[in-house]
């Protein structure tokens, strides 16, 4: 760990498959990373990717105890590399977005009475009254989805209060039912967190308040008003105001380390811990986003952010309040089936190796002969349809393709998906435009030129990471203690020389795919429900 200056900012990343962290010095460079990954590393809790999938193929958790034990493992790597604990000024973190976590009466008292000698776990092993989270994965709750929006006259109308129609993964709707199916569970439950402010609960030792951000994803807050929406609250369950807690913003300063924390690994007892929010919006704040970009993140899920001036929320895609500006908003497209589609068919095509992957598409031709795609896997979000879906060049639906199509139409499919929604959000490519790709997947170029390509606009990286939830979670650490009152995040943040120029688009496609989105489009809707 080298850094000439003392102080430290750290960024906490509770994502689906890992839990990460980054350290960033004063200067804004990135001094140390670490990272646990549930699968490899804790295989007593049974996940593939990071996960527990059930039987019906529509509920999908985590045990809550695998996440505190990932905690104590990355704070022990941290300790075993000699992570100087002793400089960290301030934290903050993420988390993947709506999962929940269930506390128990008297949790909070446990929480602020940790015994330094002991680990995390097993201490709060019995904290949970739902030993396994719903997680954003989730299908599930179509009836409480339905419920919820007729007690406000609507998919719209909800829509226009929270900012998106409801959606199974919503935090609200999983509450529904839990509280439904488990009503004991839900009787018991003192509190209930996103899963990051549930990190961020065990980094404060107390339960930390969700941030408007990551509460814009549960279909319960009002994102104008930036308060609950009690129609919605009660809609779902009974006293649910208590159980939520307060609202605060991304950027709040919400007090000190866990004394916990401070004696067990040295973090200073002043040591500020600021909101924490969800991995979309850290993403946002990590890449710095400007109004006319658009950033695309290629990790679990994909998912595409826009800057929002003046929201207009339809029935789809969703609008968050903007972590980096309280009065902006931003919109987002998550696509359920991302790097673990690409995962399958590069283990299917190419035994597993994503040099032969990238070697595929380079020398597959744009366009792929017509033949077009679409890999549903899991229920996908947007559009809402499973299955997989091969068309030939007059439509003609196939059985198979052969390696090197199928590799083209998995990811042509992909990205002509992005570039429909993201026209049907009313987004259109300009001269100004830049994709800021992120993610796992954005090391990979062949894939980026594909991207570059459908959208016709340059693709840049972020210099350093490919993580850019955990490094906008280290800003915020930085920006909740240090600047928000005298300057704006951008000033600074942003520098130009934090971004790399990844592709460019080859020209010679433009009219390939421009034809080839609008027989896209007309697919999806086939296929979809
Ligand atoms: P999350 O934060 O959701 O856990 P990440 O952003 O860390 O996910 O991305 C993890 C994914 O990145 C993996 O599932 C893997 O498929 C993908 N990935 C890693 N390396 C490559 C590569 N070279 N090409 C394409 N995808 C990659
Ligand atoms: C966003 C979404 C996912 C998760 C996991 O709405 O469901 O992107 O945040 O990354």
């Amino acid at each position: 760990m080298e850094s000439k200056s003392s102080s430290l900012f750290l960024g906490l990343d509770l994502s689906t498959q890992q839990l990460k962290v980054i350290a960033i010095d004063d200067n804004l460079s990135i001094v140390f990373e670490e990272s646990v990954i549930f699968d490899k590393d804790l295989p007593q809790f049974h996940t593939q990717d990071g996960v527990c999938r059930h039987k019906d193929m529509l509920c999908v958790t985590v045990p809550t105890l695998l996440w505190v034990t990932a905690f104590d493992l990355l704070l022990k790597r941290m300790k075993e590399k000699g992570f100087e604990f002793d400089r960290v000024v301030s934290l903050s973190g993420t988390g993947q977005q709506h999962g929940s976590v269930y506390w128990k009466s008297e949790s909070e008292k446990l929480l602020k009475n940790l015994d330094p000698e002991k680990s995390l776990s097993d201490q709060l092993k019995d904290c949970f009254v739902v030993d396994d989270s719903p997680i954003w994965m989730d299908s599930s709750t179509t009836e409480q989805c339905k419920t919820l929006e007729e007690s406000v006259g609507g998919a719209q109308a909800l829509a226009n209060i929270t900012g998106s129609k409801a959606y199974e993964r919503f935090t609200g709707n999983q509450i529904a039912k839990i509280f439904q199916h488990n009503p004991k569970a839900y009787d018991k439950c003192e509190r209930i967190s996103l899963v990051s402010s549930f990190l961020a609960s065990l980094c404060y030792g107390g339960y930390a308040p969700i941030d408007y951000s990551d509460g814009s994803g549960m279909n319960l807050m009002n994102i104008f008003t930036k308060t609950w929406e009690l129609v919605c609250l009660n809609a779902c369950a009974p006293d649910l105001k208590e159980k939520l807690g307060e609202l605060v913003s991304s950027s709040k300063h919400i007090g000190k380390i866990s004394r916990y924390l401070s004696q067990r690994y040295g973090f200073p007892k002043s040591c500020d811990i600021v909101a924490f929010t969800g991995d979309n919006p850290a993403s946002l704040a990590g890449v710095c986003l400007k109004k006319t970009d658009l950033c695309i993140s290629l990790g679990t899920s994909d998912t595409l952010m826009l800057w929002l001036d003046n929201p207009k929320p339809t029935t789809k895609g969703h609008v968050f309040v903007n972590p980096i500006d309280e009065s902006a908003y931003m919109a987002l497209l998550c696509f359920k089936n991302g790097s673990l589609v690409r995962e399958t068919i590069r283990n299917r095509c190419c035994e597993s190796s994503w040099e032969e992957f990238e070697e595929s598409l380079r020398n597959s031709p744009p366009g792929n002969n017509g033949n077009i795609g679409m890999y549903f896997h899991e229920t996908e979000i947007t559009p809402f349809a499973q299955g997989t879906y091969r068309f030939n060049n007059d439509d003609v639906a196939l059985q198979f393709f052969t390696k090197d199509e199928e590799i083209r139409a998995l990811v042509e499919g992909q990205f002509l998906a992005k570039r429909v929604h993201a026209e049907a959000l009313g987004f259109h490519i300009t001269e100004e435009t830049r994709i800021l790709a992120t993610g796992g997947a954005s090391k990979n170029k062949a894939i980026l030129q594909v991207l570059s390509d459908i959208f016709h606009a340059p693709v840049f990286i972020i210099h350093g990471t490919t993580n850019s939830a955990c490094l906008g979670s280290a800003y915020l650490a930085l920006y909740g203690v240090c600047g928000q009152s005298k300057v704006g995040f951008h000033d600074l943040f942003y520098k130009s020389d934090k971004y790399e120029m990844a592709v460019l688009p080859n020209v010679k496609t433009r009219d390939i795919y421009d034809k080839m989105v609008k027989r896209y489009k007309l697919l999806e809707e086939k296929v979809s429900n």
